[in-house]
């Protein structure tokens, strides 16, 4: 086994793939940024670097300076993490010309599915179900009124490069179209250097179900059940569970027979998710893309199938067959995971980097929390503003969801705003309770629940900390000091099934 590992990433991520090498007595490398000196992965690990600057570009996005550290440590692999340079086939070839291991797909399946219509393509060939519509860049406006007609509105025009919602745009009709493609070819242009735009038909109110799938070098290929993904804002993923709570076991082998067989076409190596689309009117569903890294939410998979993730990467990056055969795999339970932000949820979800100056992770039956700050360290307005990844595991979807609330009562972040509040408000919603996702949830959410910073709201803030300061002195001090890091109605809401939160 390799006796030392680069981990070219930081925050939870990092520390996340540091457990799994101490567990297989790996050292590990940790690298860092100015604004990371103090970061937690770099306190984890048995050795760090400093890499350069605080923006990303100088520092984790690096590479020559990653590899001369890998080369000077003396790492025989690089684990990338998810984001920066885990999907970077350039950055492969350069570790693998290092005489580097990269744990991670081999190039060629990094770029096969880096773009949408090359990815579509592939889908094709190996039989998988895509959404109906093109696999070339529209050439013209006139081209796409052509196939949009014959596909049947509502389309939907996306950037090839995409990602994250960008140059992606929903048409309803002809009229809208013209405008509407422009947009997204020049949204494409100035985001990925490339204006290339096609268009498929749009699903309506889908689901976001994606596949683990996982493959050695031996072409074993596997998949490990599904997540469901659909709660998202911004085209970020908020809130995901194992299984859907579609769970069924025809869809599941359906959507994972259909995953295997795109991993088969790439020979794909290591952890995998395949994205569908799936319509909740006929349980349709359709491929959609391919990521080629771990992904943030692999800890539900974890949960529910008992395996870890990480350490199987390590091992077939190793060489190793794949320590489980499909019959093997099984899903016991129902486990959720949060993403908690240093975002204020009553401000547009905008960050709210700063001093963390007080931190109780929950803990107890069922809970798992992957972290990447500590009490007295830093949110940097430098990176992604996630904190942790609240995760619980239940024998049920009813348990694992009184679960979440119950870890969400007892979490406390100080001193910085955190999407806390927002997911107590999440657990307690009706529909978030029956399983009714789709992409419609949050806008859907934000329509129930009450304007949460209308003076009304406040003014009754402030008569229940008075009714609450009169009756307990040191619970409504420890309340009033909460109202001012989280929301103000959540606070206020669980204090009388919490009493003191101190
Ligand atoms: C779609 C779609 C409907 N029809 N494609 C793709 C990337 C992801 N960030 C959003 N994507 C969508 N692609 C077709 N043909 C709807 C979405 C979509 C969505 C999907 C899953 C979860 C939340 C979503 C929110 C808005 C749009």
């Amino acid at each position: 086994m390799f006796k030392k590992i680069l981990i070219a990433n930081r925050g939870e991520i990092a520390c996340r793939v540091m457990r799994a090498c101490r567990e297989m007595k790996i050292g590990t490398i940790a690298v860092y940024s100015d604004a990371d000196r103090d970061a937690l992965h770099v306190r984890m690990a048995d050795e760090a670097y400093h890499i350069g600057p605080s923006p990303s570009n100088e520092s984790y996005l690096c590479w020559d300076k990653i590899i001369e550290v890998a080369k000077t440590a003396g790492a025989e692999a690089i684990h990338p993490g998810y984001g920066f340079l885990s999907e970077n086939a350039e950055f492969v070839r350069e570790v693998t010309k290092a005489g580097i291991t990269f744990i991670g797909p081999p190039p060629e399946a990094m770029e096969g599915l880096g773009g949408k219509m090359s990815a579509r393509k592939i889908a094709i060939e190996a039989k998988v179900p895509i959404v109906p519509g093109t696999t070339e860049p529209l050439r013209s406006f006139e081209e796409a009124k052509v196939i949009s007609a014959e596909i049947g509105y509502p389309v939907m025009l996306k950037a090839s490069a995409g990602g994250g919602g960008k140059g992606m745009r929903l048409v309803f009709d002809e009229s809208e179209l013209k405008s509407a493609l422009e947009g997204a070819q020049s949204e494409a242009l100035a985001g990925f250097g490339d204006d290339a735009v096609y268009v498929e038909k749009a699903v309506v109110a889908p689901r976001h179900i994606e596949i683990q799938v996982f493959s050695d070098t031996h072409g074993n290929h596997v998949y490990l059940g599904e997540r469901e993904c659909s709660i998202q804002r911004r085209h970020q993923k908020v809130i995901e569970e194992a299984p859907s709570p579609i769970n069924s076991a025809e869809l599941r082998e359906a959507m994972g027979e259909c995953a295997v067989k795109v991993a088969k076409a790439v020979n794909y190596v290591g952890a995998g998710t395949v994205e569908f689309l799936v319509s909740d009117l006929d349980r349709s569903f359709y491929f959609l893309e391919m990521n080629t890294r771990l992904q943030v939410e692999h800890p539900v998979t974890e949960l529910v199938t008992g395996i870890d993730l990480v350490r199987e990467q390590i091992n077939v990056a190793w060489g190793s067959e794949l320590s489980f055969k499909q019959e093997d795999i099984t899903i016991a339970g129902h486990a959720i995971e949060c993403r908690v932000y240093a975002e204020d949820p009553d401000n547009n979800f905008l960050p709210c980097p700063g001093k963390i100056t007080r931190l109780r992770v929950p803990q107890g039956p069922g809970v798992r929390d992957d972290g990447g700050v500590y009490e007295g360290g830093e949110v940097t307005i430098f990176y992604d503003p996630m904190i942790s990844k609240l995760a619980v595991h239940g024998r049920d979807r009813a348990e694992a969801v009184d679960r979440m609330r119950r870890a969400l009562m007892e979490y406390e972040v100080g001193g910085i705003k955190t999407t806390l509040a927002f997911f107590r408000e999440v657990m307690d919603d009706v529909e978030f309770i029956e399983g009714r996702l789709d992409t419609g949830f949050i806008p859907r959410f934000n329509e129930r629940k009450p304007a949460a910073t209308s003076d009304e709201t406040t003014k009754d803030m402030a008569i229940i900390a008075a009714a609450l300061a009169h009756s307990k002195p040191k619970a409504a001090a420890a309340n009033a000091a909460a109202s001012t890091h989280e929301s103000k109605w959540a606070s206020a809401g669980r204090f009388a099934q919490l009493g003191s939160r101190i």
